[in-house]
């Protein structure tokens, strides 16, 4: 079964890599951070999707060490562009909801800085409403605020797909607002979604979030938010999920 191949792949890692999203300022593309994506290589399977493996990794306890995994190859492969002279930008992961209820989060992160030398400040936290309102993970907002004392920054992923109240955006000490591709896909030709994306952003510029558009794809999309003040955008317009050589080497050739 997929699980045995599962468990082999972490005890050895080698079939785990860390794919890196960039995300561009819309007023002139610059890269300002990057999304770190979880893929695993199978070697008959080829490329399995985390949609398709991270519920298996919960189902069968597996969830932590994977999280865990995340967390030191991201902070690994930072330690690495820095000694290589590469730029030094913020990369964010994705925290699922087991590593919030099994609470030992806060040690594998802070551990994790220490061993390889990175700020909390360079390392962003992506948390989805759903692992955000679930009451297994306890009282959510003290934990988010000590996240945040130490450096880290938050984000709620996914935003405007879960059972979202208004009123939680208010309570929990948020960085950034991941508007989900759902809201993106149709632009700017629908009238609802442009309705929707409009209000998302007066609302979190009062609440003084970062509200970062996901799922960008066409040269439309992009000026209709960058016109509406969204400053953030993330997609295939400008850049696929890259491996970190694949990322190194635009940067060279940038350079
Ligand atoms: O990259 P892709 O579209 O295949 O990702 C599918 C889903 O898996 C997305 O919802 C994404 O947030 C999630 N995901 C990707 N990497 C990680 C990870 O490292 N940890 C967790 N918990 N979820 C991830
Ligand atoms: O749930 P989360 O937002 O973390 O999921 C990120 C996923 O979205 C990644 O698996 C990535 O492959 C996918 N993705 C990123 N940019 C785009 C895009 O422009 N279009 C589509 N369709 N998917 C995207
Ligand atoms: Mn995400
Ligand atoms: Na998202």
């Amino acid at each position: 079964a997929l699980v045995y191949s599962l468990r082999d792949a972490l005890a050895n890692g080698d079939q785990l890599e860390l794919h890196y999203q960039t995300q561009h300022r819309t007023a002139d593309g610059t890269v300002v951070g990057m999304e770190a994506l979880l893929r695993w290589r199978h070697p008959e399977h080829g490329m399995v999707s985390p949609g398709d493996f991270i519920p298996l990794a919960e189902r069968h306890g597996l969830m932590g060490q994977l999280g865990n995994w995340v967390i030191d190859e991201a902070l690994g492969q930072m330690a690495r562009w820095r000694e290589l002279g590469l730029p030094q930008l913020p990369v964010w992961i994705n925290i699922s909801a087991i590593q919030m209820f099994q609470g030992e989060l806060e040690s594998a992160l802070s551990s994790g800085l220490a061993r390889h030398g990175i700020p909390a400040e360079q390392l962003g936290l992506e948390l989805t409403e759903s692992v955000l309102l679930d009451e297994r993970a306890g009282d959510i907002v003290p934990r988010l605020e000590a996240l945040r004392e130490s450096g880290h920054r938050i984000a709620i992923d996914d935003f405007g797909t879960g059972y979202s109240s208004l009123s939680y955006l208010k309570r929990l000490p948020l960085d950034k607002i991941k508007l989900d591709r759902a809201f993106i896909r149709s632009l700017p030709s629908d009238t609802a979604d442009a309705a929707i994306v409009g209000a998302v952003l007066a609302m979190a510029r009062g609440l003084a979030m970062d509200v970062v558009a996901e799922g960008v794809e066409t040269e439309g999309q992009l000026s209709f938010l960058r016109d509406a003040g969204c400053a953030l955008v993330q997609g295939f317009f400008y850049s696929r999920p890259v491996s970190a050589q694949a990322l190194e080497a635009q940067w060279q050739q940038a350079a």
